[in-house]
Order: C-alpha cells, then sequence, then structure tokens
C-alpha cells in the first residue's frame, strides 16, 4: 500500500543524531496517524552511521536504508531517496537534527490540502553562524530570486515537502539539491511556496558544507538556466552568438578595405589594430557556429529529448 508519507533523510557522519531523530519522526506520524516510511541514505559514512541505521530499522518497520559505496554527496543521496520514495507526499530533511520532525504535518497539510506541488522550509531564524553562513546564504538568495524568479527566501533549506509527481519528474544531479525549486519550476510545477519552519541549533557533529557551496551553488544555477533555456536547441545561442561575432569581424575587414580605397597606400594597412583582430574574431564566430551543430547532433541524440510532462490527461486509465 502506498504510504501517506516518504521521509527522505540523506546523511554523511551523524550517528549521534540519528536515533534521537528517528524517535522523534515515528512520535510525530503515529500522534497524526501517518503511515510512512523513512527512507535513510547513507553516503559513504567514516562513523558508524551505517551500524545506527540497521539497529533502527530492527526497532521500526518503516525505516529503510541505502549506503552508498563512496560518498557521492547530498544530490546523489536525494536522487536515489526520490528514485526508491513511494509515498503520496514525500519530505526532505537533514539528517543532524537542525530541522524539527514537529513540521512535517504542516507541511504535509500544504501539500494535501492547499494543493502545492512543493513547499520549501524557511528557516526565518538561524542558528548557524552568522558571518560565515547566515550573511552569505541572505546575499545569495538574494541573487537567487532574481535569477530564478521564485520568490523563496531560503531556496537551500533541507526540510522540503513535495507532491510525489514533482520528484518523480525532476533529476537532482551534481550539486543541485540547493535549486530543486527552480528544477520543479522549470518542470513546469507552479504552486511552489514556503513556510517558516523552526530550525534549531547543531546539537552533535560538524557542518558539512563551507564557503565553497557559494561558488558551486552560482555555477550550477548558471547552468539549471542555461540547461532549461537552451538544452534542446542549442543552436539557437551559438548560432546567434556565432553569426554576431562573425559578422563583427567581417564589418572590421570590411571598413578596412574602405579605408585602403579611400587612403591608397599610405594607409598602412598591415600597422592597423583592425587587420589583426578581423582574423581571429572571425574564426571565433565559426567556432561558435559550429560548436551549435555539434550541440544540436548531441540534442538529437539524446534518449529524453522527447521526454514532455503532461500535467493532464483524459480519456485514457489514470497512469501516472
Ligand atoms: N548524502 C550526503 N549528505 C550530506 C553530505 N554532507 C552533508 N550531508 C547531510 O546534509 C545535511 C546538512 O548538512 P550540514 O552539514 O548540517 O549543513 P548545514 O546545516 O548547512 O551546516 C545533514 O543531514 C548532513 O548529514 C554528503 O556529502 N552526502
Ligand atoms: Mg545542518
Amino acid at each position: 500500500m502506498q504510504p501517506d508519507i516518504s521521509i527522505v533523510i540523506p546523511l554523511f557522519n551523524e550517528e549521534e543524531s540519528l536515533p534521537e531523530l528517528v524517535e522523534w519522526i515515528e512520535r510525530v506520524c503515529k500522534e497524526n496517524k501517518y503511515s510512512h516510511e523513512v527512507i535513510m541514505i547513507d553516503d559513504g559514512s567514516t562513523d558508524t552511521s551505517w551500524n545506527v541505521v540497521k539497529e533502527l530499522s530492527k526497532k521500526y518497520s518503516a525505516i529503510r536504508g541505502i549506503r552508498f559505496q563512496r560518498n557521492y554527496g547530498k544530490s546523489p543521496a536525494l536522487y536515489m531517496g526520490f528514485k526508491a520514495a513511494e509515498g503520496n507526499v514525500v519530505i526532505t530533511m537533514d539528517a543532524d537534527l537542525q530541522d524539527s520532525p514537529d513540521e512535517i504535518p504542516g507541511l504535509y497539510k500544504m501539500i494535501v490540502e492547499d494543493g502545492y506541488d512543493l513547499v520549501s522550509g524557511w528557516k526565518k531564524v538561524r542558528y548557524d553562524n552568522a558571518l560565515t553562513k547566515n550573511l552569505p546564504s541572505k546575499l545569495y538568495n538574494a541573487v537567487n530570486r532574481r535569477f530564478s524568479g521564485l520568490k523563496l527566501h531560503d531556496m537551500n533549506c533541507g526540510l522540503k515537502a513535495y507532491k510525489r509527481k514533482v520528484i518523480k519528474s525532476i533529476e537532482v544531479y551534481g550539486e543541485m539539491h540547493r535549486f530543486i525549486p527552480v528544477l520543479a519550476k522549470h518542470a513546469g510545477f507552479k504552486k511552489i511556496g514556503e513556510k517558516v519552519v523552526v530550525h534549531r541549533p547543531r546539537k552533535y557533529g560538524v557542518s558539512k558544507f563551507g564557503w565553497e557551496r557559494f561558488i558551486n551553488g552560482f555555477l550550477d544555477l548558471l547552468s539549471i538556466q542555461f540547461v532549461s533555456r537552451f538544452g534542446k536547441k542549442p543552436m539557437h545561442f551559438f548560432g546567434a552568438l556565432g553569426a554576431f561575432t562573425f559578422m563583427l569581424g567581417f564589418v572590421i575587414v570590411f571598413w578596412l578595405i574602405i579605408q585602403r580605397l579611400t587612403e591608397g597606400a599610405s594607409f598602412g594597412l598591415t600597422h592597423k589594430v583592425g587587420f589583426f583582430l578581423a582574423p581571429p574574431v572571425m574564426i571565433m564566430g565559426t567556432l561558435f557556429f559550429l560548436t551549435g551543430f555539434i550541440a544540436e547532433l548531441i540534442v538529437r541524440n539524446a534518449a529524453d529529448r522527447n521526454m514532455y510532462l503532461t500535467e493532464e490527461k483524459i480519456g485514457w486509465d489514470q497512469t501516472n
């Protein structure tokens, strides 16, 4: 039977937090009479986390575990968790007890009753280092809002809830876990909201993400935007860029010829900047153009080139 909720928890070296976290989740689900599963993805922890997961699964039948052979990162862990999740609503949560399981009912209701596709947590009051985390995170979210057009305050919050269909139709890879709402938006899901959630200080262990997240995050955001806009029609980008660059080179050449003709031999053609500039610029234009062609050929052969998500179908049996 399909559970009401799948709780997906990516974890890396969180042995101390896990028992408390699982007990808390079990308590909340029992009180609210949710049928549920807890999917814990141990991403190659080097402490005893996996043993703790195995012990917990003996005690609670809802626990399911996946252990990676090595550390791949949070996005691959979520990817595997999403693939395995069977629940009607899927909730992701950090393993370090900074997210409170008491938020589960509220998030669940927003999906089931208010019809949200995705609800992102917002750690309005945050218990992390102000200088290395909270401040950069605010700046970062402001940039994100401008780029993505999504009005979320805390895009990278680990606590989020999804309609089943959302997680089954997006692909979280690389370090894209920071932008799942953007991925969902590009996949065509419109009702994306946020909910203020309680954030707690880290009780055990240490944070695994430092400042480098901001650089990688920005590059990832650029590639998400690029892929969603031109991923299926690369020639529109490279073709335009190539044609423009080539034309620029051509105009320079044309201008040089005119000057040479009007001013005669005294013009000193080989001493002009344009003489050296035009050939590389024209070559660059040609290369952009060719890149576009090659990219088109690759896209044509990509396995998912005709994968389009349909929002609704009528006249067929309900399959999803
Ligand atoms: N799967 C996986 N999870 C990770 C990794 N690094 C951190 N996490 C988990 O992601 C969550 C958030 O990490 P944390 O270090 O607390 O980040 P912070 O709260 O932003 O300081 C925790 O549940 C971690 O166990 C990783 O490499 N792989
Ligand atoms: Mg944390």
